[in-house]
């Protein structure tokens, strides 16, 4: 009988005995030699994204070229990350799913702190000469901004922070108290990089924090403008949550025992603004491309997968399918999504796009990602935040081609889809994922299925729809004639495709 081998425990002391061909591990974490890296990174907003995307990018920094780059997470509320991630002294593992699931050990968190519990440390760490850099994942709405794009000062955390010396709330709260900090001990400045799917989030999140200061002190507002480093970015990668089925997976198939493990699909991209000081982690090495015009990878990014993405969502959503790979198996479905960027979003995408892309091309391959049979990408978690998504993803490119008299007939299904889709949640009793789900609601709870009456109603809603849009007359009668012809899905009935 063969003896049953036991499972192992993740963390640093088991970390030798878990070599295996195809486990590759971090080597350049070394407790017995006492070589493990020093923080020189600190991220706010450890979740599943950042794991699979700039932890991966940083591992590989490492493993390449080596350096002090091990990154201190920091959660803004939850505790589940540093509970997972903590007794394992960061370590993780990082399953990439293709044709064969690829599994690696990423050793480049160092540990993961609770701001609300911990705030000295993190202010600590963020303020240590060792750390040269603040990456973020905090989602659209962490930048605090307006939907003009200003501080937004009617959000009560914001003026709370900064009516408070410690203990912020908000994450541009907390980085300025130790910005501030290093401005008055007369340090460097740090380089802070978005890593949020935002248009220009590298300029967004600047602003937030220049106004943020102006706030607070002038002296240190002039410096933070001098010397803050903020380059934008693209991200990529479909990362989808992580569920039991994979924690199993890693034990039935690694012998390991993980608390959190990372999936993510094996493509993933990561596309920086080259403004960063030369003392930088090898990210290059890993892949990262350092360019001048993100701008255009960015747009082209959020137009091409973001946009077909949200809109599967809530169409999928409203229709009952469940993944995005159930999704493009639905041939309707598919074929309104290829018409949708065939004639409302390729075109404009085409007059932007960096020569380095073809977008067409990056389009097929991005729905070729999308029929991954080995990822289950929930349709349900995609639609999460859709009131600070589309403002991203999809308004913009109406407004773009109403502007320049091009087709928006598909954009608008979108839009009503994710219209019917909180009405749904609504009326069905279910949460809505989203930071201004109690806006949402109240609207819903207003509409009464007539198509121009709940239109004039969600267009009215100044914190989605900017003024030019929700004014716009022919804008509001193909979204009332589009909302008319979704409306049989709130009551589980056929969608009319050709319509
Ligand atoms: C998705 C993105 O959840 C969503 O809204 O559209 O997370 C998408 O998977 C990533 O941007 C891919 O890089």
């Amino acid at each position: 009988m063969t003896k049953p081998i036991q499972s192992v425990t993740l963390n640093e002391t088991t970390l030798s005995d878990i070599q295996a061909d195809n486990l590759p591990v971090p080597q350049y974490r070394n407790k017995a030699a006492g070589s493990s890296p020093k923080t020189g990174i600190v991220h706010i907003g450890p979740g599943a994204f950042f794991r699979a995307h700039q932890a991966w990018y940083t591992h590989m920094a490492m493993q390449n070229s080596g350096g002090d780059w091990a990154i201190t997470g920091v959660s803004m509320r939850s505790e589940n990350v540093a509970d997972a991630l903590n007794p394992q002294q960061g370590l993780y593992c990082l399953a990439e799913l293709d044709a064969a699931t690829k599994y690696e050990i990423i050793g480049s968190i160092n540990e993961v702190l609770v701001a609300p519990k911990e705030y000295n440390k993190v202010i600590d760490r963020l303020t240590n000469n060792n750390t040269h850099y603040v990456t973020l994942t905090i989602t659209e709405k962490g930048y605090c901004l307006n939907s003009h794009g200003q501080l937004d000062t009617n959000n009560n955390d914001v003026m709370a922070d900064l009516s408070r010396e410690t203990q912020h709330k908000t994450a541009i709260g907390m980085l300025s108290h130790a910005l501030q900090k290093r401005f008055t001990n007369g340090q460097s400045c740090l380089c802070v990089i978005s890593c949020d799917n935002v248009t220009d989030n590298g300029k967004k999140l600047r602003k937030s924090l220049l106004a943020y200061a102006q706030r607070l002190d002038a002296n240190y507002a002039v410096w933070l403008e001098e010397h803050l480093i903020c380059p934008c970015t693209m991200v990529d990668s479909i990362t989808p949550a992580t569920d039991d089925g994979l924690r199993d997976q890693v034990k039935d198939e690694l012998n390991l025992i993980d608390n959190w493990p990372i999936k993510r699909e094996s493509f993933v991209q990561w596309v920086i603004e080259d403004t960063l000081p030369k003392h930088r982690p090898d990210w290059a090495s890993a892949g990262a491309i350092f360019t001048n015009n993100v701008n255009g990878f960015e747009k082209a990014k959020l137009q091409l997968l973001n946009c077909p993405h949200s809109t599967m969502a809530y169409i999928g959503c409203l229709s009952n399918i469940e993944t995005v790979f159930d999704a493009m198996q639905n041939q309707h479905l598919v074929s309104f999504i290829e018409t949708l960027i065939d004639e409302e979003v390729m075109p404009s995408v085409q007059e932007q796009a960096p020569e380095e892309l073809n977008p067409v091309e990056y389009s097929r391959s991005i729905l070729q990602r999308f029929r991954n049979p080995s990822i289950k990408h929930l349709l349900s978690q995609i639609a999460w935040d859709g009131s600070q998504k589309l403002p991203m993803r999809i308004l913009p490119i109406v407004e773009q081609n109403i502007a320049e008299g091009k087709p928006i007939k598909h954009l608008c299904t979108a839009i009503c889809a994710w219209i019917l889709f909180t009405r749904k949640r609504f009326i069905d009793q279910e949460t809505l994922v989203d930071p201004l789900a109690d806006d949402l609601f109240a609207i819903a709870e207003k509409c009464n299925g007539q198509a121009e009456h709940d239109i004039t109603l969600y267009l009215s809603f100044s914190k989605v729809f900017t003024s030019t849009l929700s004014n716009h007359e022919a804008f509001k009668q193909t979204m009332t004639r589009q909302y008319e012809k979704l409306l049989p899905l709130l009551s589980n009935q056929d969608y009319e495709w050709t319509a």
